[in-house]
C-alpha cells in the first residue's frame, strides 16, 4: 500500500512538472505558486535532490529587487486562470503577481540540507539561497512591519494561502468594490463553484489589485496604503521558523551576521507572538492591524502558529484544542472551528482539511512533543488519501475530494510521510 501511494504521489509530480517548476495542478492553476513549489521541493527530495534544488532556484531566480519573493511567476502564457499578468503588470521580465506568500523556503532548505544524500550539491544550493531567502526576511520586516512590532501583516487575503478564511470577513468589509474592472473569472469553470470563493470575495480580491498597481507596486507604501492589514498568527510562525531554521543553516556555513540577524527576527517574531493568544479561545487568534483587536475567529492560522518555537504552555493548549476538534470531524485538522456557523465543509479555507497544513502542525506538535495529537492527525491524513487521492482539499466530516484533483502539494507531502 505504501509503496503503491508513493508511486501515485511521484506520478503527480511529473506529471505537474514543467521543467525547471511545477504546477500546483493541470488546469485551474498552470503557473508556479510560491509555497506550492518549496513544499514540493521536500517531496522531489525523496527521489530526486537535484531537481528539489531546482525547484526553489526557479523560484527566486523571480525575487524582485527590494527582496520580495512573488506569490506567483507566470513562466508561460496560458488563459486558464484568473488574474493573469495582463491585470497585475507588475512589469517582470518574466511577469509576476505582485504581492507574496508564506514564506516557507527556509524550512524546505533546512530540510533539504538536513536530509542530503549529496552534501556537496546541497551546501552548493544551499549557499546560493541563503542570502536570497535572508533578503526576503529583511524585506518582510521592513515593509510588512514598518513599526517594528515583530510580526508581519499580511495586505492582500491570497498572501495568507488561505483565500477566503472566515478571519477575513470583518475585515474584508472596509475594502470597497467600486471602480473594480469587469473580469471573467476561470477557476469556477475548473472547478466546482461551490467549493471556491464568492463572487463579492473576488470584487475585492481584484479591488486591491488595481489599488496596489496604481501605486506602481512601491512596497514602501503599500502596507500603509491598504485596507486590509492582517497579522496572521499561522503565516508569523512560518516566517519565525523560516528564520530560525536559516540562522541554523548559515552557523553551520559560517555566516555568522546572518546567522545572528535571523536569530534576532525569530526571537522578536516569538516574544511578539503572544500578544495574539487568546485565552477564551484557547488559541492564537488574527489580529486586525487597523484596530489593533484580535479577530475573533477560531481559524487553523492559531493552531499552525506551532509550527515555530512557541512556548510549551501555548503547544499544550493547542494540543488540546485539536483533541476537541478531533470529537467533532473525522479527519483533523478542519480549517475552521465547525461550531461557527460561518463553518463550511466544502468551501476552501472555511472548513476543509489542506494536507500541507496537517503536515505543518503536526511538525510543530512532534516538536514539542506532543506526539499523540500529531500522530492522529498524521493517521487522519493518510487515510484521506487512501479513500479519496490526492485532491486540493477535503471535507473533514466525510473525506470528499474537493477543489483540483492530482495535486502537487498534497502528494508531495504524501511522499514526504510515507519516505
Ligand atoms: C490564489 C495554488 C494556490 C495556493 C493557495 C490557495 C490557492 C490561489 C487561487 O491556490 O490560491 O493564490 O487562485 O485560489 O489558496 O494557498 O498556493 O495551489
Amino acid at each position: 500500500m505504501t509503496e503503491d501511494l508513493i508511486a501515485q504521489a511521484k506520478a503527480i509530480l511529473r506529471r505537474n512538472d514543467r521543467g525547471g517548476y511545477t504546477v500546483p495542478t493541470h488546469g485551474l492553476y498552470p503557473f508556479q505558486w510560491n509555497w506550492d513549489s518549496c513544499l514540493s521541493a521536500l517531496g522531489f527530495s525523496h527521489f530526486d535532490e537535484e531537481r528539489a534544488w531546482t525547484e526553489i532556484d526557479t523560484l527566486f531566480a523571480n525575487q524582485w529587487p527590494d527582496g520580495m519573493v512573488p506569490h506567483i511567476v507566470f513562466h508561460e502564457e496560458d488563459d486558464g486562470y484568473f488574474p493573469g499578468p495582463e491585470v497585475w503588470r507588475t512589469g517582470r521580465p518574466v511577469p509576476t503577481s505582485g504581492i507574496t506568500q508564506p514564506p516557507v523556503a527556509g524550512f524546505a532548505v533546512r530540510r533539504l540540507v538536513e536530509r542530503a544524500r549529496n552534501p556537496a550539491l546541497a551546501e552548493t544550493r544551499a549557499r546560493a539561497l541563503l542570502p536570497k531567502i535572508h533578503a526576503w526576511h529583511a524585506w518582510f520586516h521592513r515593509c510588512r512591519d514598518p513599526q517594528g512590532s515583530g510580526l508581519v501583516a499580511i495586505i492582500h487575503p491570497w498572501e495568507s494561502g488561505r483565500d477566503n478564511s472566515i478571519d477575513w470577513d470583518d475585515v474584508f468589509e472596509r475594502v470597497p468594490t467600486e471602480g473594480v474592472e469587469p473580469f471573467n473569472r476561470r477557476d469556477i469553470q475548473h472547478a466546482n463553484p461551490s467549493h471556491r470563493p464568492t463572487q463579492a470575495q473576488y470584487e475585492r480580491y481584484i479591488w486591491l489589485v488595481q489599488h496596489f498597481r496604481r501605486l506602481g507596486w512601491d512596497n514602501s507604501k503599500l502596507h500603509d496604503a491598504s485596507p486590509f492589514q492582517v497579522v496572521d498568527p499561522g503565516f508569523n510562525a512560518i516566517l519565525i521558523r523560516s528564520c530560525t531554521d536559516l540562522a541554523d543553516l548559515a552557523e553551520r556555513f559560517g555566516l555568522a551576521e546572518m546567522a545572528e540577524q535571523s536569530r534576532q527576527l525569530a526571537s522578536n517574531g516569538i516574544a511578539a507572538m503572544d500578544t495574539l493568544w487568546s485565552d477564551a479561545a484557547g488559541q492564537y487568534l488574527c489580529q486586525d492591524r487597523t484596530t489593533g483587536a484580535l479577530i475573533q475567529s477560531p481559524s487553523i492560522a492559531g493552531l499552525l502558529a506551532g509550527f515555530a518555537d512557541i512556548p510549551a504552555p501555548r503547544a499544550k493548549a493547542i494540543a488540546k484544542r485539536l483533541a476537541a476538534l478531533g470529537e467533532q470531524v473525522d479527519y483533523l485538522v478542519p480549517s475552521h472551528d465547525p461550531s461557527v456557523a460561518a463553518f463550511d465543509s466544502l468551501r476552501y479555507w472555511r472548513g476543509p482539511v489542506w494536507l500541507i497544513v496537517n503536515y505543518m502542525i503536526a511538525d510543530g506538535l512532534f516538536r514539542s512533543g506532543e506526539s499523540v495529537i500529531a500522530q492522529r492527525i498524521i493517521a487522519d491524513s493518510l487515510r484521506l488519501i487512501e479513500r479519496s487521492g490526492f485532491a486540493e482539499y477535503y471535507d473533514p466530516h466525510t473525506a470528499e475530494p474537493c477543489g483540483g484533483d492530482q495535486f502537487t502539494w498534497t502528494a508531495a507531502i504524501v511522499i514526504e510521510l510515507l519516505s
